[in-house]
Formats: C-alpha cells, sequence, structure tokens
C-alpha cells in the first residue's frame, strides 16, 4: 500500500498527493501507521526542493503575492507548491488564510499544487503536518515549496524551522514606528518585501524600504553568510517579483556554497525528532486507562494550589514509567 502510493506521487500524480496528504492528516491510528511507512517509502525522493517561508499580517497581500511569484516561477519551468500554516485553525477550527483570496489562477495551474492549512488541535499537530505534506510534496517533483503563515502566534517561528528562507511581506507605511513590529518577526526575515509599491503607495512603500533598511541594519543576521535584505514590489501588479526571485536564489546558492544549509537541514531534522518524540510520548500517556484515572483529582489539586504543577507532573511520569 505505501509503495504503491509512493510510486503514484513520484510519478507526479497530484491525485495521489492530495490523498497522502490527507492520509498524513488524519488523526486516525491506523492512518497514523500507514502514513508513517508512507514517509519513509518517500524519504529518499525528498530534499530537493527550496523551502521557503512567507508571513506577514492579514491582508498585507501574501495570497496576491504567492499567486504571483507561483505563476512567475511555473513560466520558469518550476514546479510549485503551495502549503499554509494557519495558527487559528489549530484554536477556533476556523482560518486565516483561507480568506477571500483562494489563488484562482495559481490552483488551476497545472505545475502548481496549492492546499490550504490542516485543521488541528494545536498548532504543534498543524505544524508537524505540514512538515510531512512538504517532503511528499518534494517527493512529487515540487522544486518550490512556499508555507504561508499569518503575522500572529507562534507559527512564524514553527514556519522559520521548517524552511531555508523566511519572507516577511510589509505594508507601506509603520517605517517610523519601528518599535510597533514585532523585532522577533524581523530577525528571523532573509527577505523583507514592503508591498503594494504601486499608486499612490509608491513612495511611502520606497521610504518604508529605506527605514527597514536603517534598522536592519542594528539587527543580528540569522547566518553569517547571508545579510538579510529589503525591496519594494507590487504583487497585484506583478512587479519586483522577478527580483524578489532573484534574492531567493541568491540566498540558496551562498547557503549551499557555505555549507550552512546543510547543518541548517540536519539541526532542524534533529529538532523535529525530539518534538515529535515529546508529542508521541505525551499521547501515549493521555491514553492510558491508570493516567486517566489519576488525572482529575491531580488537576483539581493544581488548580486549588493546592500542589505544586512540578511535582503533579512528576506523580504523572512515575506513575506511567511503572505501567510498562
Ligand atoms: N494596490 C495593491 N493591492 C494589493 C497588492 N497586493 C495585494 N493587494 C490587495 O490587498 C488585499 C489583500 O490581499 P491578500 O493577498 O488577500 O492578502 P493576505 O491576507 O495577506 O493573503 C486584496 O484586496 C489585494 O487585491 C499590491 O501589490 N498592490
Ligand atoms: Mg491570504
Amino acid at each position: 500500500m505505501a509503495d504503491t502510493l509512493a510510486a503514484q506521487i513520484r510519478s507526479g500524480d497530484r491525485r495521489a498527493l492530495a490523498k497522502a496528504i490527507t492520509l498524513v492528516e488524519s488523526t486516525r491510528a491506523d492512518h497514523g501507521e500507514q502514513a508513517a511507512a508512507l514517509l519513509e517509502a518517500v524519504m529518499p525522493d525528498t530534499g530537493q526542493s527550496i523551502r521557503l517561508g512567507i508571513s506577514g499580517a492579514p491582508g498585507v497581500g501574501k495570497s496576491t503575492f504567492i499567486e504571483s511569484l507561483g505563476n512567475y516561477l511555473t513560466e520558469q519551468g518550476h514546479r510549485v507548491a503551495v502549503l499554509a500554516v494557519d495558527p487559528t485553525s489549530a484554536v477556533t477550527g476556523g482560518s486565516i488564510l483561507g480568506d477571500k483570496t483562494r489563488m484562482e489562477s495559481l490552483s488551476v495551474n497545472p505545475n502548481a499544487f496549492v492546499r490550504p492549512s490542516p485543521a488541528g488541535k494545536t498548532l504543534g499537530g498543524v505544524t508537524r503536518r505540514t512538515r510531512e505534506s512538504l517532503l511528499l510534496c518534494e517527493a512529487a517533483g515540487y522544486d518550490v515549496i512556499i508555507i504561508e503563515t499569518v503575522g500572529v502566534g507562534q507559527s512564524e517561528t514553527a514556519v522559520s524551522d521548517m524552511t531555508d528562507m523566511f519572507l516577511l511581506l510589509l505594508s507601506p507605511g509603520g517605517g517610523d514606528d519601528l518599535q510597533g513590529i514585532k523585532r522577533g518577526i524581523m530577525e528571523l526575515a532573509d527577505l523583507v518585501l514592503v508591498n503594494k509599491a504601486d499608486g499612490d503607495q509608491a513612495s511611502l512603500a520606497n521610504q518604508t524600504v529605506s527605514d527597514y533598511r536603517a534598522a536592519l541594519q542594528f539587527m543580528q543576521s540569522r547566518t553569517p553568510s547571508w545579510t538579510p535584505q529589503v525591496e519594494v514590489c507590487s504583487a497585484l501588479h506583478n512587479q519586483g517579483v522577478d527580483k524578489a526571485w532573484a534574492i531567493v536564489a541568491a540566498f540558496c546558492s551562498a547557503l549551499t556554497d557555505s555549507g550552512e544549509l546543510q547543518t541548517m537541514r540536519a539541526q532542524q531534522a534533529r529538532a523535529w525528532m525530539w518534538s515529535e518524540t515529546a508529542e508521541l510520548l505525551i499521547g501515549d500517556l493521555k491514553q492510558h486507562e491508570a493516567i486517566k484515572a489519576m488525572v482529575p483529582e491531580l488537576e483539581r489539586a493544581v488548580l486549588n494550589a493546592e500542589l505544586p504543577a512540578t511535582v503533579a507532573a512528576q506523580r504523572l511520569i512515575e506513575y506511567y514509567k511503572t505501567q510498562g
């Protein structure tokens, strides 16, 4: 079963890819085993893409930009997959990213594959499935994988931890209010694009670029072989998108030449292993009948400040260890 599906994915069968992603997104235990076998089968065919994270506040133009970039790239002969990590799908089941702009032309582009964010109970769960989907897309021959997330919560860090390069979209203005931006997100960015540099916003956009360039000088860059760049673009009018891509390509070759790309991916994979281990352990622990029976009393004691949380956690673990 895993081998057949893996072969179909490798042959570029989009329906097989969609089916495989549905499998990794499933929470059923038997699906989990099939997904694991499938991922192991496709592993040799992964790793050859450029993994690009894109973030920005709602309305800044992420969907428009990804559509523009995606269509540009397919014209250049690339195959592009777009995945999303939407923190709201974990909290409310709703979606910030699944908004009015649905990348209509990219969705029907035969050399593109667009997949919305999986719903999940935790950001960690959503993130894990997106990582696995990324590997499946690579096995299917997509050589540019774009992972979109929205500028709220911890999802930027999660996306940055699974991609090679992180791109931040901003709107014109706000450049003189740099304290107002989340500095942490700026620090993740390898490329900042001030979008909507068109019409009467064009000069404001250029001013914003100057402000951010000045601000970035005082920030530490993520890697020794790359200095973060700031540029304007107009996703709506397809302006600056080719230049943005040239910067992505320059970033990738700089980090490939220095060996940092390989090191970074290896470290990402190791960190992923440990977060998976933690998730699996806690999932297993919570399923134990005897543990389940202990939880209400422990939680009650913690809620009423009768027992330190650390002690409650230690008791759970001690008991879990005796359960074999
Ligand atoms: N003028 C202008 N409007 C844009 C540009 N890019 C996006 N928009 C508009 O901004 C709005 C939000 O864009 P969207 O791509 O949905 O933003 P997202 O929420 O970040 O995905 C839409 O009405 C777009 O047409 C741009 O480059 N210039
Ligand atoms: Mg959008």
